[in-house]
């Protein structure tokens, strides 16, 4: 494993020769949480060049069990088949647990895994529950100049992450069950106005009709909804589709395919991007923040004296908050954030 740090000019060359070495040691680089290494990365980030063509970022989001992985890599096959090179990113299971059960085998994609036009990493989770990976944007960004034109993002619904990777993607695709009819009312109207694309899967064996009812309903639903604010002129589409039984997938990525030209030609996706920007600033800013005071020795020497206060409920905990942040100031504890 010990090999001298590549430096990031030869990250950079490596990543634009195409080698998964390169490419999964920049990714790395990306994830670390030390500050001296964000500086790094920054600098790898800047150094690359705009890619060809800016690939396709689709969002896969669903409910827990929706096949979204078995779909991923049944749509990865083949996209990779058709010449694509496709990147998927999923989180790192061993962050997540879902009915007491830890996900691994499910998420490892053994087929597509195998394929040399594809590339699959699991990002460690972020803070939200069940969302996205911390860096999943920088990792797409070196995806995109890695020369992918397909990046998958597999995420599991819970409800808010959903509008945080909506955030980061060109396409955010839902992944419904073929009974989601019944609870159409339960899904938040939010999450389906972020959809472009929305898939009902397991249309297949006994689910065919509970599907077919779905995909009436859901299609009568549509138009309803209120999407100024998202893929300006992109006509939201739904479809039956079986990952297990391989159908509809032809269907998918012609729709996949269809939305890329289509924003494009009028613009949008370039301006969902640079709007998009603003945000990935902002979390950033946000994000060194956190690890920036949480590092701070004077925060670190306040917090063990205050936590224990704070649960023997000897000291409030909004007052306690007040005296960590006062750290901020430079008045806490004589020690000043960034003086190190
Ligand atoms: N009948 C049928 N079963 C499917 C289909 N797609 C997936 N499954 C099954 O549904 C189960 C869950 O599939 P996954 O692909 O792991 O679902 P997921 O949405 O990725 O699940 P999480 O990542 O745990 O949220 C597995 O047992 C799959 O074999 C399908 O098209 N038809
Ligand atoms: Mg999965």
């Amino acid at each position: 494993m010990l090999e001298p740090e590549r430096s990031e000019p030869e990250l950079t060359a490596g990543i634009r020769r195409g080698e998964r070495r390169a490419l999964a040691k920049a990714i790395t680089l990306m994830e670390s949480s030390r500050a001296d290494d964000d500086r790094r990365a920054a600098a790898l980030l800047e150094s690359l060049p705009a890619p060809d063509e800016p690939a396709l970022r689709v969002a896969i989001s669903g409910p827990p069990g929706a096949g979204k992985s078995t779909l991923i890599e049944t749509l990865g096959l083949r996209a990779v088949a058709s010449g694509l090179r496709t990147a998927v990113l999923t989180i790192d299971p061993s962050s997540r647990r879902s009915g007491g059960s830890i996900l691994g085998d499910k998420t490892r994609m053994p087929r597509l895994s195998a394929h040399p036009l594809a590339f699959i990493r699991p990002s460690a989770a972020g803070t939200t529950l069940g969302g996205v990976g911390r860096r999943t944007r920088e990792t797409m960004t070196l995806l995109e100049a890695a020369g992918y034109g397909l990046i998958l993002v597999e995420t599991v619904g819970v409800g808010q992450s959903e509008t945080e990777v909506d955030g980061m993607v060109d396409l955010f695709v839902l992944v419904l069950l073929p009974n989601a009819g019944d609870e159409l009312q339960g899904i938040k109207r939010g999450i389906m106005e972020l959809a472009g694309l929305i898939l009902i899967n397991k249309a297949d064996g006994v689910f065919t009709q509970a599907a077919e009812l779905t995909h009436a309903q859901v299609s009568a639903a549509l138009p309803l909804l209120h999407r100024e604010k998202n893929d300006a002129g992109w006509q939201p589409r739904v479809l039956m589709v079986s990952a297990l039984e391989e159908r509809g997938i032809d269907q998918t990525l012609e729709a996949l395919r269809t939305f890329q030209r289509q924003m494009t030609a009028n613009g949008a996706l370039a301006k969902k991007r640079l709007r998009q920007a603003s945000g990935w600033m902002w979390d950033r800013v946000h994000d060194g923040l956190r690890q920036r005071f949480l590092a701070d020795p004077a925060v670190q020497r306040l917090a063990a004296e205050l936590e224990p206060q704070v649960r023997r409920g000897e000291v409030g905990a909004v007052m306690a908050a007040e005296r960590m942040l006062r750290v901020l100031d430079g008045s806490g504890n004589g020690n000043h954030v960034g003086n190190h």
